[in-house]
């Protein structure tokens, strides 16, 4: 799975060709700065001709730090007209974030005045069921996007996440804790029971897609300011010669929506199918449970995905304040 979810991230990056449908158009809700995976899948989303990107938002820990990222990354590709917008900080994760000393004293483009939820909600309200919003760190922004529009779900298009561990993954075969619902446990307990048009990216299907290190040198050599700019954000990332990325965020990115109905077999109201004749989508299913759907590895077989009922999706806080996702 991880060359070909590699392969559509990629090719869909760098592709020649023009997009054949219209672009999505998207919110990227993100914690650049700390994993390496944010801003690999904010260069896609900036990039793909099949993404027209509206508007960045900054969630989680040193808000205004990690916007200066966005806004480099963005001034790099000559993309400053894109909105980013800080949410609200928050206690900074342990450990040394060094990515966001690439950017401490950027000044170039500067994020918006206006918080990240209220730019959520406007932008939102501009295109009405036409904005995709993809949050690829813990949820504290489409949160208060929610407390400041309650009527949010009704007016995007879909939202869809990198977020929860459902029946397990490649580095565990039980759900885990994941680092975008441990981070902000109730804003996630808002975000699912919200109703929105919801895709979810779990660990099941993100850890299998790993960057190898080929894939990386082929990036690395085209020597453009993104990738240049990407590869400086890895070697301040990596902490020793054996890690490699994962590619969670540039995974919910990639998604996309469904360019056909589903279809009507399936248990219990859960439908699961594979998608499209890409090679990444031809390793996935989707699961529908009520608004929430799942996207998991392709050896989770029917049976298993029909388990998923919308009554049974729900983040639970523990005694340890960790969470996880049961069914
Ligand atoms: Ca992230």
């Amino acid at each position: 799975m991880r060359s070909a979810a590699l392969s559509i991230a990629f090719l869909a990056w760098t592709a020649a060709a023009p997009a054949q449908q219209a672009p999505v158009r998207v919110i990227l809700d993100t914690d650049i700065g700390t994993d390496i995976d944010d801003a690999w899948a904010l260069g896609l989303a900036m990039t793909s001709p099949e993404f027209e990107l509206l508007a960045v938002t900054i969630t989680d820990g040193d808000t205004a730090a990690r916007a200066r990222i966005a806004c480099k990354l963005l001034y790099t590709v000559d993309r400053s007209s894109v909105p980013v917008a800080v949410g609200r900080p928050t206690l900074p994760p342990k450990g040394v974030d060094y990515q966001l000393t690439w950017a401490e004293e950027f000044t170039a483009k500067r994020p918006v005045s206006l918080p990240a939820a209220q730019l959520i909600v406007d932008t939102v309200r501009r295109f009405p069921n036409q904005v995709t919003l993809v949050a690829v760190g813990p949820l504290q922004n489409v949160a208060d996007a929610l407390r400041l529009e309650p009527r949010l779900p009704a007016l995007v298009k879909r939202v869809v996440l990198m977020s929860g561990s459902i029946r397990g993954s490649a580095w565990n075969p039980a759900p885990v804790p994941e680092w975008n619902v441990v981070r902000a446990i109730a804003d996630a307990q808002l975000v699912y029971a919200a109703g929105f048009p919801l895709t979810t990216v779990p660990l099941d299907s993100t850890s299998y897609v790993q960057l190898k290190d080929e894939e990386r040198e082929r990036l690395r050599a085209r020597a453009t300011p993104l990738t240049r700019s990407l590869e400086a954000l890895y070697r301040l990332w990596l902490d020793g010669p054996s890690r490699r990325m994962t590619l969670h965020d540039q995974l919910a990115v990639a998604e996309r929506p469904l360019r056909h109905a589903p279809p009507a077999s399936g248990r219990s109201g859960v439908h699961a199918h594979r998608r499209g004749r890409r090679p990444a989508h031809d390793r996935l299913f989707r699961a529908e449970a009520g608004s929430v759907h799942a996207v998991l590895p392709r050896r989770t077989d029917q049976v298993a995905v029909s388990c998923y009922r919308p009554a049974a999706w729900q983040c639970t806080a523990r005694p340890s304040a960790r969470s996880s996702w049961r069914s």
